[in-house]
């Protein structure tokens, strides 16, 4: 008997509704939004984990979970060893530096020996190495867009979405690093029987896209 797929998805957050609407127009019915943390498909051989986004890209690299859907953002970040199958279109949004507002600009070269704070220190590591920039990275896990104002950093790098967060933090967007989306992230190594039901669902996942366009 084939065993069932094992997705998972964030608990509770900006991806959760579009994840389990995805899965809803795929006709995928299972419980959600109750509380537990795990639940059965009715009519679709699949099992469903709720678990933080962060943690999700490290369950499908280690086979814990076949698949998963995060942010780009997330799974580049988190640098684990798992295949992007699939763009979602929901949940986009950009990394972008912000310096607090009325700063003069000239271009990235400015953060030269500037600190930075960032909940995506390999990202933006990333970027201004590929830019021949040096700068101090303050990694923080959350309300990065406080620290100019209270003297922890001179710049963030932080998700934007409509701008509004930045903008009552007196903060102003300079730069976009990366353009993220919600994926479909999956173990590169899965079984034949398991690629089979991947298959279907990507099959009903574009059609539910291609319905929409
Ligand atoms: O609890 P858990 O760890 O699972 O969730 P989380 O709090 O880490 O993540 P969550 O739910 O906030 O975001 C999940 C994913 O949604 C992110 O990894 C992004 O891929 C995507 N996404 C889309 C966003 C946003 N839009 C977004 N606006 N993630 C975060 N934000 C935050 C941003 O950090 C900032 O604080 O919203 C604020 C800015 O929004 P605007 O609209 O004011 O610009
Ligand atoms: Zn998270």
């Amino acid at each position: 008997m084939t065993s069932a797929l094992r997705i998972a998805l964030q608990k509770s957050g900006r991806l959760s509704e579009d994840s389990y609407q995805l899965f809803k127009e795929c006709g995928i019915r299972f419980d959600y939004g109750t509380g537990k943390l795990r639940s059965v498909s009715s009519n679709f051989p699949a099992e469903f984990l709720f678990l933080r986004d962060d943690d999700i890209p490290g369950y499908v690299e280690d086979g814990v979970a076949d698949l998963g859907i995060v942010g780009e953002n997330v799974s580049v970040e988190t640098g684990r060893s798992v295949s992007t199958i699939h763009k979602l279109g929901f949940s986009k949004c950009r990394l972008s530096i912000a310096i607090p507002r009325g700063t003069d600009w000239s271009g990235i070269h400015d953060l030269t020996g500037k600190s930075i704070a960032t909940s995506y220190p390999t990202l933006l590591g990333n970027y201004l190495k590929d830019k021949g920039v040096s700068a101090d990275i303050h990694e923080i896990s959350g309300s990065v867009e406080i620290a100019p104002g209270i003297g922890l950093a001179e710049a963030v790098c932080d998700i934007v979405s409509s701008g509004s967060t930045l903008l009552s933090n007196g903060l102003q967007e300079v730069e976009t690093i990366f353009r993220s989306e919600a994926i479909l992230i999956a173990n590169p190594e899965l079984t034949a029987d398991k690629q089979t039901l991947v298959d279907k669902l990507l099959f009903r996942i574009k059609a539910v896209q291609a319905a929409k366009n």
